[in-house]
């Protein structure tokens, strides 16, 4: 149960990525309460080097909580204000190591004698270099020694007394799985764990070693909703791909569509909100309709370049989405989907699929959802299809929002014999579920 990532009811979470915690909290209850998801990843909230990048949250100095997220009393009212929306908050914890400095942190502290001495450049098939070695320069902690575990579960215990309900292990595969059980062990209480591993075929630590710690990350997820949203194969194949020989477990798997590291370096491969036309939109939709794994959603800031730091000295201020920030957690078919997730997580698995044998694709919920994805840049989808659900008129809720059981946009009629049609333009989505049962029509 520990590690798994749905056995306690996980729909989904966001990654609100270089957010000010008090704007977090104020999203808590404006926004993630209410749509239901489960919990908020929140940046690095220990003290980094001071510098604009966004990358900077990544070289800790000390683990005091305070920095460009805000206060520790800041940080405390978060995670108050979140816990009374019913929203969970993960922090992203880097263990691994330190800034790339001159291995000595006196803060914690640590001295040279904390650290691994290897400095040379990680050769990825080879295990001792890829645990030991820096990661490009950063000071690589000794994660095999007591004090430096105690030191590292001090901090994470403290983000306990805080509240936090999870950590994302960044670097995970740079430590070894062993030496991460160590320190897990030593949390005063039971929290969610989900590990960084990225998997890659021919290097010599593999996900699959971390799983008996808790949750791992699995990138297969994020290539293959990139490899078929980007056109590279088609879509009525991607249920052939998903789970299958070689993937975590679902209920082991943490997936995205994009993370933070990806959407800047790796845009060939994955789905960004840059992508034109609506192909991220779609994808997300997907892959939250979809039984797989526990999605998380990248939430961004607009940038140009690589290493750019967050607008506005690096808080989201007043909670302003559009000019600076991208907000995709709010595009109404992205949060909507969120309420999707959840009110179908009884039936996790897919029924009643249907494709063009091409791009487009629909699938339910086993009565509890139904969800058509056209990724074809022309065609429109223009079909009736069994969906499996009870009868009556649902909200379609990527084009349209319940308020006080009425739909504002477009709705959905299933017959007595569970069919419906729909119509669905080029690269667009239309998703119904239990939930979405409006009066009329
Ligand atoms: C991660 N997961 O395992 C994070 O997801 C990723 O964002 C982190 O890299 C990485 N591990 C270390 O925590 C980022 C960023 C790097 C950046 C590091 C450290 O992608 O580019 O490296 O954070 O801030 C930067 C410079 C790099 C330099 C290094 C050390 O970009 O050129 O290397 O600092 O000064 C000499
Ligand atoms: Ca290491």
């Amino acid at each position: 149960l520990f590690s798994s990532a749905r056995g306690e009811s996980r729909i989904a979470f966001v990654h609100l990525f270089e957010w000010s915690w008090n704007d977090i909290g104020k999203e808590c209850e404006r926004q993630l309460g209410p749509k239901g998801f489960t919990a908020v990843q929140v940046s690095p909230p220990q003290q980094s080097v001071d510098r604009s990048e966004w990358w900077s949250r990544y070289q800790p100095i000390s683990y005091a909580i305070e920095g460009r997220g805000g206060s520790r009393s800041e940080f405390r009212a978060m995670v108050r204000r979140c816990a009374s929306a019913g929203v969970d908050v993960y922090v992203d914890a880097v263990i691994n190591h330190m800034a790339a400095l001159n291995r000595d942190f006196p803060l914690v502290p640590y001295t040279s004698n904390d650290f691994h001495t290897c400095r040379s450049t990680i050769n990825y098939s080879n295990r001792f270099e890829v645990q030991n070695c820096d990661l490009v320069g950063l000071n690589d902690l000794k994660t095999e020694s007591e004090y430096v575990r105690r030191k590292i579960a001090d901090y994470m215990n403290d983000l306990i007394d805080l509240g936090v309900k999870g950590f994302r292990l960044d670097a995970a595969k740079h430590m070894a799985s062993g030496d991460i059980r160590a320190i897990v062990s030593k949390l005063k209480r039971r929290v969610f764990i989900f590990q960084e591993v990225i998997g890659a075929g021919g290097e010599a630590v593999q996900p699959s070693e971390y799983v008996s710690n808790g949750a791992v990350t699995e990138f297969k997820f994020e290539r293959t909703v990139g490899h078929f949203f980007k056109g590279r194969a088609k879509l009525k194949d991607i249920r052939h791909v998903i789970n299958s020989r070689g993937w975590m477990r679902s209920d082991d798997a943490v997936v995205f569509v994009s993370n933070h590291d990806d959407q800047r370096q790796n845009t060939q491969a994955t789905l960004t909100y840059k992508d034109i036309g609506n192909l991220y939109y779609i994808g997300e939709i997907f892959s939250l309709a979809y039984p797989y794994g526990y999605p998380k959603v990248m939430s961004s800031y607009f940038f140009e370049d690589h290493d750019q730091g967050p607008p506005r000295h690096g808080v989201h201020s007043g909670g302003a989405c559009g000019r600076e920030w991208v907000c995709e957690h709010r595009w109404r078919g992205i949060s909507n989907m969120v309420e999707f997730r959840g009110k179908t997580s009884g039936k996790f698995f897919v029924s009643h699929w249907w494709d063009n044998g091409n791009h487009q694709i629909g699938f339910g919920r086993g009565g509890l959802g139904y969800v058509m994805i056209n990724r074809e840049d022309f065609a429109t989808i223009d079909k009736v299809v069994d969906t499996g659900m009870r009868q009556g008129t649902y909200c379609d809720i990527v084009n349209g929002e319940v308020k006080d059981g009425l739909c504002d946009g477009a709705t959905i009629s299933v017959g007595a014999d569970g069919k419906a049609h729909f119509k669905v333009g080029a690269i667009g989505a239309a998703a119904i579920h239990v939930g979405s049962l409006v009066r009329g029509g």
